[in-house]
């Protein structure tokens, strides 16, 4: 280990020559990042092998967290940060003629998710970890990640993320550690000694191999493991080579399909191809996650029946539910159980996290599907539906309706969501308000049939990337006031509300922030020419585009603001930076056309001297974890404007909390929680309540042509989009916006909440002009933000779901 600057150099230099034949002066950036990857694995290495010996001889009870989505992003300046080797090597490297933020950008950023669920996933890594748990991520090494995402004339275009290109130096390929994974064939089944037993035969075997990735915790060496499959070929070529002529191509055309398992994140699923693709890699982690895990519990030679004792499986949201059925086809298939057993074992190891509430994201499969390529694994959920409704009719005697509404199979559909409540003994929603709502709402007969189950685990974000790796100056200026305990308990966080009235507090607070407005104005500058005022307020909305999240209020707010500078220019106004960042969908239209609508109005604002020094617009392409991690901690304004009972939790919410940025938002996810923290005067909330959204799609009586016609902001905003003037157009491009809100009744009450928005933008004006109190709000925000630490959420799960305790002593909860 080197534990100072000079061991560092030393060994850096060595490793240049040794490994790429090549000095210090010859060295591209590239080089340097390689090598100080290398390094680091070589430096964790005995702690990793360590640390699974370790789990292996104190038969630790494991936890492994299935995913389809781990957004990582990047890992140099968190693993050196977690390794306590940041100042080394940012000292080291710089007397070498280097400076580490410019090598942490050679990496790439490994982007295998879609938005909150995945930086969920990654956060608990980090979190399990660093809190010393046995603790392991399983999901699927896409060969590309999350489209890579350009605006070329205002339009989103979707390119390739190719992010294995040049290697990655964090993943170590296990081929002996490899397991095959059958698709399609037929079921037979014959008696053999008393015994049913079910083959499967004309099957199609691939291999799953993994890839594994050390996940290194905070301060004391314990190193995790994110392990990700890639699915490869198990043809023989020369059997293959036997098949006659065309066998060659033949055998390539088939080793694509196979590797197309783990090609894409997300692929498309508007076809059936496209669907039978996604059934495929969620069956595939299930199946080779699951040997791998049963491989490590048989070494422990305990029997089947302890395992709920020694392993935990928690699937996140509906996407690895075939855990279930897959558990169960082992148990019974493999190791002989009979189906009581089997299920009693299976229902005490899994458990499942709901992330949504809306209807459309519930996973349903068409029963031909699976079926035919799973054969075995649908009888198996057949019979959990045949014994399910079978129980329910025999509690509620003639309640075909509550069979109807609860089976998992219905209507010629495999319901995950059902299967997964059913099959698991802890379902728990992502915060307060999504857990009730779940209860009362969504999962109602459930809950009624099971209320032991279900349990709320609000998010929470890893501090140690968002506060400490990415907003570094906060994170000193947090210790140099309260010491360095709240790293290890970020709840000792909220000593810092003792100086929310301290000028000279107040005032460091805002030069950080000031510092960080200027890095990410330079940032702006270099990508898009365009130059913004860090004294005017930072209001940042970044997250993935969608109807719910409302970024279309936000940029229709925003045309109302040019129309008021444009009719009354000579008044004064509190400079204002609006800041977008969002990946939309490829196939969702609407959220594509919002996206060029940013980029318009933006275009206008930007180019029209009128605006000058009062308001500016950008959409920052590409929005991505490291994106994140600059933009964040400049923001003065966090926008969390969803339609409240819409989103679930948000995470971003809290990301700008701890840093400092002040929330405009709604009563909806963690927001609320948020507010019973900080109160009405350290947040800015407005808008309907998700009791009063609910009864409005009960009962009706919205009508947003009403709100159209009857506010004269909303009226001009809305004419704005479809006639000639400003932001438009001959060729009716926002249409489908105007549609959606005007014809097909504003799912979302942008209309109805518009009113009360734009009030409470006015009110952050007025908050903003008096620094101080502002400051001080700042303060009670990131003194609070510790109660989202993930590092509280998985206490939590250890505690009250997966009972596990920590190799060391956790912090206190
Ligand atoms: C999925 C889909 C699929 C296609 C149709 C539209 C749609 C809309 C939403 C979703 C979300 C799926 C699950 C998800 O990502 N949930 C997010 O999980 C985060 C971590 O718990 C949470 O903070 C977010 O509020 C929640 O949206």
């Amino acid at each position: 280990m080197f534990n100072n600057k000079e061991l560092f150099k030393t060994a850096f230099k060595e490793q240049l020559v040794s490994r790429l034949g090549k000095s210090m002066d010859e060295a591209t950036a590239g080089d340097i990042y390689k090598i100080l990857g290398n390094l680091i694995r070589e430096v964790i290495g005995r702690e990793w092998a360590e640390t699974n010996q370790e789990y292996k001889s104190q038969q630790q009870k494991q936890v492994y967290y299935f995913s389809m989505e781990f957004l990582i992003g990047r890992l140099l300046g968190n693993n050196l940060l977690n390794l306590g080797l940041l100042e080394t090597v940012r000292d080291g490297l710089l007397e070498l003629g280097w400076n580490l933020e410019e090598i942490e950008e050679q990496e790439p950023d490994a982007g295998l998710g879609n938005g909150g669920l995945g930086r969920l996933a990654a956060c608990f890594l980090d979190s399990l970890a660093s809190l010393g748990y046995a603790g392991h991520g399983c999901g699927i090494r896409y060969k590309y990640g999350l489209f890579e995402q350009k605006i070329i004339d205002g339009h989103q275009v979707e390119l390739p993320d190719d992010w294995l290109q040049k290697g990655n130096v964090w993943e170590e390929r296990r081929p002996d550690k490899r397991v095959l994974v059958s698709f399609w064939g037929q079921v037979e089944i014959s008696e053999e000694n008393g015994r049913t037993v079910f083959r499967t035969v004309n099957d199609e075997k691939i291999w799953a191999v993994p890839y594994d990735v050390p996940v290194i915790g905070y301060g004391d060496l314990h190193v995790n493991t994110l392990r990700l499959w890639s699915a490869e070929s198990a043809m023989d070529p020369a059997r293959m080579r036997m098949q006659g002529q065309n066998s060659y191509y033949k055998f390539l055309d088939y080793n694509r399909s196979v590797e197309s398992i783990s090609e894409f994140l997300y692929p498309d699923d508007s076809g059936y191809e496209g669907k039978l693709l996604r059934l495929k890699q969620q069956y595939f982690l299930c199946s080779a996650g699951l040997h791998s895990v049963l491989r490590t519990f048989e070494k422990l030679g305990r029997p089947y029946t302890e395992l709920p004792d020694k392993v935990a499986l928690h699937i996140n949201d509906t996407h690895p539910t075939l855990l279930i059925p897959e558990l169960m086809r082992i148990l019974i298939d493999d190791q002989g159980f009979g189906w009581d057993e089997a299920w009693d074992i299976t229902t005490r190891t899994v458990s499942y996290t709901n992330h949504t509430l809306l209807s459309e994201a519930l996973e349903k499969w068409p029963v031909n599907m699976v079926r035919e390529l799973l054969p075995r694994v649908y009888m198996i959920i057949e019979e959990i539906n045949k014994r399910f409704c079978g129980m329910l009719l025999e509690r509620f005697p003639g309640r075909q309706d509550l069979v109807d509404q609860m089976a998992i199979i219905e209507s010629d559909q495999v319901k995950m969501a059902h299967l997964a409540v059913v099959g698991s003994y802890s379902v728990n929603g992502v915060a307060q308000l999504h857990t009730d709502l779940l209860k009362q709402d969504v999962m109602k007969p459930f809950y009624e049939l099971y209320p032991e189950r279900f349990n709320n685990k609000t998010n929470g974000i890893t501090h140690r990337r968002w506060l400490m790796h990415a907003n570094p100056e906060l994170s000193r200026l947090i210790s140099e006031t309260i010491g360095t305990e709240w790293i290890l308990n970020p709840h000792q966080l909220l000593k810092l509300e003792e100086y929310k009235d301290d000028p000279a507090f107040q005032e460091s607070i805002m030069r950080i922030k000031r510092g960080n407005k200027l890095r990410l104005a330079d940032y702006i500058r270099q990508k898009q020419g365009i130059s913004v005022d860090p004294d005017s307020i930072f209001d940042v909305q970044v997250k993935r585009l969608h109807g719910y999240k409302r970024q279309l209020m936000n940029i229709l707010h925003v045309m109302h603001l040019y129309n008021e500078i444009k009719d009354h220019p000579s008044e004064e106004r509190v400079p204002r930076t609006f800041i977008f960042g969002a990946k939309a969908a490829p196939g969702y239209y609407l959220a594509k056309s919002i996206i060029k609508l940013i980029n318009v109005v933006a275009d206008v604002v930007n180019r029209d001297p009128q605006m000058n020094g009062k308001l500016k617009v950008l959409f920052l392409e590409n929005y991505s974890v490291s994106l994140a991690e600059k933009i964040i901690p400049a923001a003065n304004v966090s926008e969390q404007i969803s339609t409240a009972g819409k989103e679930a939790s948000g995470t971003g919410n809290m990301k700008f909390m701890m840093n400092g940025a002040l929330t405009i938002g709604t009563l909806d996810g963690a927001n609320v929680e948020m507010h019973e923290m900080l109160g009405d005067d350290n947040m800015f909330l407005f808008g309907l309540r998700s009791e009063e959204v609910l009864q409005y799609y009960r009962s009706g009586g919205y009508h947003a042509r009403e709100m159209y016609e009857r506010d004269p902001r909303i009226k001009r905003v809305m004419d704005q989009l479809v006639s000639a003037g400003p932001f438009c157009c001959h060729d009716l491009e926002f249409g489908l916006i105007s549609q959606s809100i005007l014809d097909l009744n504003d799912e979302f009450f942008v209309l109805r909440d518009f009113g009360s928005y734009a009030d409470t933008q006015a009110a952050i004006d007025r908050a903003y002009l008096d620094t101080q109190a502002w400051a001080a709000k700042s303060i009670v925000n990131i003194a609070h933000a510790g109660h989202f630490s993930s590092d509280c959420t998985i206490n939590r799960y250890a505690a009250d779901i997966w009972k596990i305790r920590p190799v060391q002593p956790a912090i206190q909860v």
